[in-house]
């Protein structure tokens, strides 16, 4: 049987296992990234590791998310950053240099490596045929020190594209279009690989915007083969010795078939608070719009801004919305400049953001209340943009451009007949802003500079054979992991304090619910299904710990999520009977039974001494997960290995 192109990467890189759907694999990992949100996680895990040196190809650290700077918290974990990457080996990306995913697809992702990075979004890597895959800081960590990254083997879907995209529809219509029919959950566990005629009219930034947004499916990455276009932009980018040839054999077998006929594509819209909650742009006219954002890693590219300001030329932002362009990288902001594309953005009365993640992590630029936002972002979570009450949509570049001069909801297929735009063939190098590590013989002079907002990370906590717990919380589906940890201006700088974070966990579900979990002492949570979706950030399962939560009893749970968990020493067990769910009440006593034998047996009982039921969970634990587990997380393993 032949193979699909992520079953190749996967078979050069296996280190264990067996490439058998829903069995554990170890992959080798070529490259990885930190994004400076869970980066100083990351790093300070790293050091415990105490390993003095990466051992990867490439492993590069971004500042992009905390650029706001109010007070010394952000400033000094950049300085953090800075210095432990010289130190071990890893390169630099300062502020100011972009956005991790775009920078690492122009200046470091190579097609056929496999990468994995602290950012849920790390999947765009796959537009270049990389096998590009989110994870938690300390599995980061561990694959920086030379550690093999454990996924479950994935099913394999093929999205086959006919047709090619009418004028002013666009390559987010395709994501949009795939998660209207697919759900947030449609992606889970399972790898997405884009094929079929139409991709040869897609460019490299717009495949990556399509194998970004396949985060929101849920989905362990999305790939796109390394054809003739992936070497035009590696060689634009001055780095075509970097490309290989990669697609699937003819006789690949898949477990889903998808097809999109990219000529029927309409322009797409999601609407509040999820990115699967898809309509067309032209059934929502009436709606009138506060705020436009263009950027995020999802559309920064040099193709979207040149579009954006194509579209933009000669014309005036409506005086009722507030519109802001942020480009994704120094490389797209000096192109932009270069050309006098930005003058034209700016002409028509649009706020230049710095190259950063900015608004879409609530970073500034938040809506007025209640407001309405339209953002070329990839998430719209309830009160992820910084404002409770914001209606965050999320539109395409064409759509953003179209609403922000109408000052309403538009399609921007009612603009024009023609969108085209020249593509240089060689574009800008400059890599001063990423700096070089320390080579190993001047390593052990750098001294790495730790802020005060630095505080130590929660205690191990070892799996017990009985664990009484409180019910300190119940949830319901699509928790995501801006509802357990929020993020935002205020409580972002914070990434490396978690006795800080921890006032803020499921403020947006229960702001009582820290005070309540510190009370009881030992705690579970109850979720829904899909429990965990969304970012990477292992905070989501490190601030529950340090509350004293022991399990999260769901439907189902979000892959990175899960494993954060379990890195955490926290265990993410399932409801053998999903209706189970209903029965169990906030406030009720629960008692964890035989725990180890249950591991075992990948069943284990739960007593409810409140309303005296028994129930059984599964629990689907490989035997390094359980290692882990009883070890009290990662870490601990780790140095105990
Ligand atoms: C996000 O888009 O939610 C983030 C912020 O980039 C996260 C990482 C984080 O929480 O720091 C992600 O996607 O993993
Ligand atoms: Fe940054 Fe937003 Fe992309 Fe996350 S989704 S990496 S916050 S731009």
């Amino acid at each position: 049987m032949g193979l699909t192109i992520a079953q190749k990467i996967i078979q050069a890189h296996l280190l264990e296992g067996e490439m058998k759907v829903g069995e554990e694999i170890a992959l080798r990992i070529d490259q990885t990234l930190t994004q400076d949100a869970t980066g100083t996680m990351a790093y300070l895990e790293f050091e415990t590791i105490g390993i003095p040196r990466v051992k990867t190809e490439r492993s590069v650290a971004y500042i992009d998310h905390n650029t706001l700077q109010c007070g010394f918290m952000n400033a000094d974990d950049h300085r953090y950053i800075g210095s432990v990457a010289k130190k071990h080996g890893v390169y630099f990306s300062r502020p100011g240099n972009g956005i991790c995913h775009q920078v690492h697809l122009e200046r470091f992702g190579i097609p056929g490596k496999t990468l994995i990075g602290s950012d849920s979004h790390t999947p765009t890597g796959g537009g270049i045929g990389m096998l590009a895959m989110g994870a938690g800081g300390l599995d980061v960590a561990v694959a920086m020190g030379g550690g093999a990254y454990y996924i479950t083997m994935p099913k394999m879907y093929k999205v086959n594209l006919s047709g090619k995209l009418r004028p002013f529809v666009s390559a987010k219509d395709v994501s949009l279009e795939i998660l209207r029919r697919l759900s947030v959950k449609g992606g889970v566990g399972a790898i997405i690989e884009w094929g079929g005629e139409g991709i040869k009219t897609l460019s490299v930034p717009e495949r990556a915007t399509i194998t970004n947004m396949g985060t929101e499916l849920g989905a362990t990455t999305s790939i796109f083969p390394s054809d003739e276009i992936t070497k035009k932009f590696l060689e634009a980018e001055g780095r075509g010795g970097d490309w290989v040839e990669l697609k699937s054999d003819e006789d690949a077998e898949y477990d889903k078939i998808i097809d999109i006929n990219l000529s029927e594509l309409k322009p797409l819209i999601a609407c509040p608070h999820s990115p699967d909650n898809v309509v067309t742009v032209d059934s929502l006219s009436d709606v009138k719009c506060d705020q436009v954002c263009i950027g995020s890693c999802t559309n920064s590219s040099l193709l979207d801004m040149l579009k954006v300001a194509a579209m933009l030329k000669g014309k005036t932002v409506s005086a009722d919305v507030s519109l802001s362009i942020a480009p994704g990288s120094k490389q797209v902001l000096r192109m932009l400049s270069d050309c006098g594309a930005l003058g034209d953005i700016l002409a028509s009365g649009a706020r230049l953001l710095e190259c950063a993640c900015g608004p879409c992590i609530g970073m500034g630029f938040s809506p007025n209340s209640a407001g309405v936002s339209l953002r070329t972002f990839n998430r719209n979570f309830e009160g992820r943009s910084g404002t409770a009450d914001g209606q965050v949509y999320l539109v395409s570049p064409e759509t953003a451009v179209a609403s922000a001069l109408t000052g309403y909801i538009t399609d921007p297929t009612t603009f024009g007949k023609k969108l085209s735009v020249n593509m240089p063939r060689k574009f800008f190098i400059d890599d001063t802003a990423v700096i070089e590590p320390a080579s190993p013989e001047q390593a052990a002079e750098v001294e790495v500079l730790r802020g005060p907002n630095i505080k130590p990370f929660p205690n191990a906590n070892p799996v017990t054979d009985t664990m009484k717990a409180e019910c300190v919380l119940k949830v319901g589906d699509n928790i995501t992991t801006d509802h357990i940890m929020p993020a935002g201006a205020k409580i972002l700088p914070y990434r490396s304090n978690i006795p800080y974070l921890s006032q803020f966990c499921f403020a947006v579900c229960d702001p009582k619910f820290p005070e309540r979990a510190k009370k009881a002492g030992q705690s579970i949570v109850i979720g829904g299904s899909n429990y965990g979706q969304g970012s990477s950030r292992e905070h989501a399962a490190l601030v529950p710990l340090y509350l004293g939560v022991r399990a999260v009893i769901a439907k189902s749970f979000a892959r990175i999520h899960a494993a954060n968990l379990i890195n955490a020493g926290i265990m993410p067990l399932v409801f053998a009977n999903e209706e189970d769910y209903t029965f169990i009440g906030q406030g009720d006593r629960l008692v964890l039974e035989n725990v180890f034998e249950g591991m075992d047996k990948g069943e284990i009982t739960l007593v409810d001494k409140t309303t005296r039921k028994t129930y059984q969970l599964k629990c689907y634990y490989t035997d390094r997960q359980k290692a882990i587990l009883k070890a009290g997380g990662l870490l601990q393993f780790t140095k105990g290995e």
